[in-house]
């Protein structure tokens, strides 16, 4: 397949409520799109770097920067999907950036034959399950409401945001007022060290499903030691951005979930990879999730149809985070969403609504 060009689109999407976790409060999206362009269609592909490295040491700018400094003008003139995995494998690091570039070119190489990424990926459902991830916030009955909200919606799974001071009793909280039926489980995004265990054991009581990166994130033998001291299921986030780090978790015992983003990991097919090796071990994963508009969601709700995928994920509908998408929204049908069956990722940005938020837009001529 022929890359005329391609195109980085900067755009700014103000999120329905702030989103507060462990490492701050966002209030609006600021996403690097892609739109690989060849002789005969398109594809698109969503960085899901944040603004500031507040999660990774990615941002924003820095993959816009490495995408038009290194990585775009490493590509082969005949690009297909696996070729740009390959081109981009000299380069260390910036993960979020090469997946990006690699789903806008899979995007377009899939348009091109027809297939849709979910069957390229080797789905087996064509519905997921839908969790939803909920930030801090400043009380225990804000945070109910909240729950409530989304239980109402239909979302079978709830994930609360966790930090020191902000733990046990909201989970103790929304336990009492909604039942141990409503499958719990929470994320400390790196928030905690292992002489934080025996408070970390205090969560045991609640019946949560997990909880997710506890500790640091190049902390595996901690997460191991720690999982010996609770008996909540251990899943890592941060810690996994390769399937070989997958692999050295399990054998650590650093984990029994891998939450699979294909963003930190490095593309979608680095995630199929990381979903193989942890089925392989009887290791559960789920999608996480990273504030994706329309576009990134599409590839994410394609991803977590794959077998493997047997816990709910962060895969919300469009509403959780935006008024307007910039695709057709996402909504959820009695607690699932539908796994795109078109060619590609299956969506497609509407033209008015992306120019809206669109905030710069540069063309790089391969
Ligand atoms: C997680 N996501 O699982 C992440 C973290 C996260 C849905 O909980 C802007 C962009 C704000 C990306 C906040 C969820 C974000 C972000 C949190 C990702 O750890
Ligand atoms: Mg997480």
């Amino acid at each position: 397949m022929k890359i005329t060009g391609i195109e980085l689109r900067r755009i700014a999407m103000p999120l329905v409520a702030p989103f507060r976790t462990s490492f701050g409060t966002e209030t609006r999206r600021d996403v690097l799109l892609l739109r690989v362009v060849t002789p005969d269609t398109e594809g698109w592909g969503e960085c899901v770097a944040m603004s500031a490295p507040l999660y990774s040491s990615e941002y924003v700018d820095a993959a816009a920067d490495v995408l038009r400094r290194f990585l775009i003008p490493a590509l082969p003139a005949q690009a297909d999907a696996y070729a740009v995995g390959r081109a981009l494998h000299p380069f260390k690091g910036h993960r979020m950036a090469k997946a990006a570039l690699e789903t806008a070119v899979l995007d377009a190489w899939l348009r091109g034959t027809g297939q849709s990424l979910a069957s390229f990926l080797g789905a087996t459902a064509d519905r997921v399950a839908a969790g939803v991830s909920v930030g801090i916030m400043d009380s225990i009955p804000e945070l109910l409401d909240a729950v409530a909200g989304y239980l109402d919606e239909g979302y079978v799974r709830i994930k609360l945001k966790i930090q020191p001071g902000w733990d046990v009793e909201p989970v103790r909280a929304v336990r009492e007022r909604f039942g141990d039926g409503v499958p719990l489980q929470v994320d400390a995004n790196a928030a905690y060290t292992l002489t934080d265990a025996s408070h970390l054991a205090r969560l045991d009581e609640f019946g949560l499903l997990l909880i997710e990166q506890p500790l640091a994130d190049d902390d595996l033998v901690q997460h191991a030691r720690l999982a010996r001291k609770i008996a909540t299921p251990i899943c890592l986030d941060e810690s996994i951005e390769s399937a070989e780090h997958a692999a050295a978790a399990i054998s650590l015992g650093a984990c029994s979930v891998v939450n699979i983003k294909p963003g930190r990991v490095g593309g979608y097919l680095e995630a199929r990879r990381i979903h193989d090796v942890c089925r392989a071990h009887g290791v559960a994963v789920w999608c996480g999730g990273m504030l994706e508009t329309g576009i990134g969601r599409a590839a994410n709700v394609a991803l977590a149809a794959l077998p493997g995928f047997t816990l709910p994920g962060d895969t919300s509908g469009s509403r959780r985070y935006y008024t307007t998408d910039i695709t057709p929204p996402f909504e959820l049908e009695d607690g699932h969403l539908t796994v795109p069956t078109g060619p590609g990722i299956g969506v497609e940005p509407i033209p008015a609504l992306l120019d809206e938020v669109t905030t710069d837009t540069e063309w790089i001529t391969l």
